[in-house]
C-alpha cells in the first residue's frame, strides 16, 4: 500500500542568532527532497511553506530573549499545522528552519498521539539537548528551548499552551555534545535517556537506537525524529550556525536512518537548523536530502535477498 508523506516548509530564523534559515526549505525543494521521496514509492505532497497569520516584528531589543513574540507566533501556527497533517498522511516532514520549530512541530504532533491514546516518542538527534527555559537559556536564543517546552517545563508563559506534554522518559537523544549547567541537571532529574557521543563512541549507534525502538514498539507508541545539521560533524555537513567538532559520521548517520526506516515505527521527521548561507556547493543539503532518503527506504541492497 502506498504510504503518504506531506511536506510544511517552517522558513524560522528568529530562534537563531545568524540569518540563514529562512532559506532551508527552499534549499531542500532545490536539492529534490519531494521528488526524490516520490520516487521511493511514496504519495507526495508538498504544501508550501507555514507562515504566522499575524507574524510579530522580529527584534525587542530591549528583552533578554531574542525575538520571542515572533517565536512563539511561528509555535502556534507551526502546532496548528502539525496536527493536522500527523491527521491527514502517514509521515509528515516539516522542513526547517531553525530548531524553535520543534517546540510547534513537536507539540503538534503529540496532540495527535493524545487524540488517538497513543504515547508520543521523540528522538532527538543534536549536538545540543535544547532543553532550556526562557529563564535559564544563557545566550537568549530560542532554537535552544524546544524540548523543554514540548515536554511541558515551566516558564513558558508567553508561549501559547503545550497542549499535550511529551513524557520526558519518553525521549531519546543521540549525539550530545555540549550541554549548558541548567540542562545538564535536567537530564538527569528527568531521567531522559541521552548517548552523548562518547557513548556512541563506545556502543556504536545501532545498540542503543535498536533499544529505543524496542521500547517504542513495546508501547504502541507513534514516534517524531527531530534532526538538526549540527549532529553531524561538520566536516560533513558545515551549514549550520551551530557547529560542534566531534559529530556523527556518515555512515553512523545513515545506519540510524535505515534503522528507522526498517523498523516502520516513524510517524513525522524534522529537518532542522539548515542554513544554506554557510554551506558549500550544497553539500550539507545534499546529505540531509539523502539522510531523509533512507529514512524513506532507500538502502544499498535489499537485506532479505542480498541483491541490489
Ligand atoms: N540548537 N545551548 C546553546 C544555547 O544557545 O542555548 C546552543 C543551542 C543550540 C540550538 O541546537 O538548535
Ligand atoms: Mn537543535
Ligand atoms: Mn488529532
Ligand atoms: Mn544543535
Amino acid at each position: 500500500m502506498t504510504r503518504s508523506c506531506r511536506i510544511l516548509g517552517a522558513p524560522i530564523q528568529e530562534g537563531a542568532s545568524q540569518p540563514g534559515c529562512v532559506m532551508g526549505p527552499a534549499a531542500f525543494r532545490t536539492a529534490g527532497l519531494p521528488e526524490t521521496l516520490a520516487e521511493l514509492g511514496w504519495d507526495v505532497t508538498d504544501l508550501g511553506d507555514a507562515r504566522p497569520r499575524d507574524l510579530p516584528p522580529a527584534g525587542e531589543p530591549d528583552d533578554r530573549l531574542r525575538n520571542l513574540a515572533p517565536v512563539a507566533a511561528w509555535t502556534e501556527a507551526l502546532a496548528a499545522s502539525a496536527h493536522e497533517m500527523a491527521r491527514d498522511c502517514d509521515l509528515p516532514i516539516f522542513l526547517g528552519g531553525d530548531h524553535s520549530m520543534s517546540a510547534g512541530t513537536v507539540s503538534g504532533v503529540a496532540r495527535h498521539a493524545a487524540d488517538l491514546g497513543r504515547r508520543q516518542f521523540v528522538l532527538w538527534l543534536d549536538a545540543h539537548p535544547d532543553l532550556h527555559s526562557p529563564g535559564t537559556t544563557v545566550s537568549g536564543n530560542l532554537h535552544g528551548v524546544p524540548v523543554a517546552y514540548f515536554t511541558g517545563r515551566p516558564g513558558f508563559e508567553r508561549f501559547p499552551p503545550c497542549l499535550a506534554p511529551v513524557d520526558p522518559r519518553d525521549l531519546c537523544m543521540m549525539g550530545i555534545r555540549s550541554v549548558d549547567m541548567a540542562e545538564r541537571r535536567l537530564i538527569a532529574d528527568a531521567g531522559i535517556v541521552t548517548h552523548d557521543m562518547r557513548a556512541l563512541d563506545e556502543n556504536g549507534v545501532a545498540r542503543p537506537l535498536a533499544a529505543f525502538l524496542e521500547r517504542v514498539a513495546q508501547a504502541n507508541g507513534r514516534l517524531h525524529v527531530s534532526l538538526d545539521v549540527d549532529f553531524l560533524d561538520p566536516a560533513i555537513a558545515p551549514a549550520v550556525g551551530t557547529t560542534v567538532p566531534g559529530g556523527a559520521t556518515f555512515r553512523e548517520a545513515h545506519l540510524i536512518m535505515e534503522m528507522l526506516h526498517d523498523s516502520g515505527l516513524v510517524t513525522s521527521l524534522d529537518l532542522a537548523e539548515l542554513n544554506p548561507f554557510l554551506d558549500e556547493r550544497a553539500r550539507t543539503v545534499r546529505l540531509m536530502t539523502d539522510l531523509a532518503a533512507s529514512l524513506f527506504g532507500r538502502r544499498v541492497l535489499d537485506r532479505a535477498t542480498g541483491t541490489l
